[in-house]
């Protein structure tokens, strides 16, 4: 009586690890391949990555803009990030000269110059909103003659 218990538990504790070694391969199986799917898929992400940044053409562009100091850098850099396809932005308050990087499918060098005049500055092509010039503080009021566009 106590052997066959002994034998029948030994049988079932066989099958179990049967079992576990199926189950163990199964997911070892699954494993590998959704290793090599998921490489695979990070693969073609990474190309089409590459691709499309090559697509997108960035236009670089830099234009005169007026403006006084810090302030002004951030509200300048501010409108010009603000226009949908402008990748960066970088006013040099020494030259009074902004460098821009587009996608031009997605806008152009006016929208931006308008963009930066709308906030109340002048650049080469638009003079800046009087309303928001008027609006700016005091310090931030530059000269409308002020030289821009320094080499
Ligand atoms: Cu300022």
């Amino acid at each position: 009586m106590n052997f066959s218990k002994k034998n029948h538990d030994h049988k079932n504790k066989n099958v179990i690890d049967v079992s576990k070694k199926v189950i163990l391969s199964v997911a070892v199986i699954a494993a590998l391949g959704l290793t090599s799917c998921k490489n695979e898929t990070k693969k073609e992400t990474e190309t089409t990555t590459t691709e499309m940044s090559k697509d997108m053409a960035m236009t670089d562009l830099s234009f005169g803009v007026r403006g006084n100091c810090g302030m002004c850098k951030n509200t300048i850099e501010k409108a010009a990030n603000g226009v949908e396809g402008v990748a960066s932005a970088n006013w040099d308050v020494d030259k009074k000269k902004i460098d821009v990087s587009f996608d031009d499918t997605k806008t152009d060098a006016m929208a931006i110059h308008k963009a930066i005049a709308a906030s109340g500055y002048d650049t080469e092509k638009v003079a800046g909103d009087e309303i928001a010039y008027k609006n700016l503080p005091d310090c931030c009021q530059y000269d409308h003659e002020m030289m821009m566009n320094h080499k």
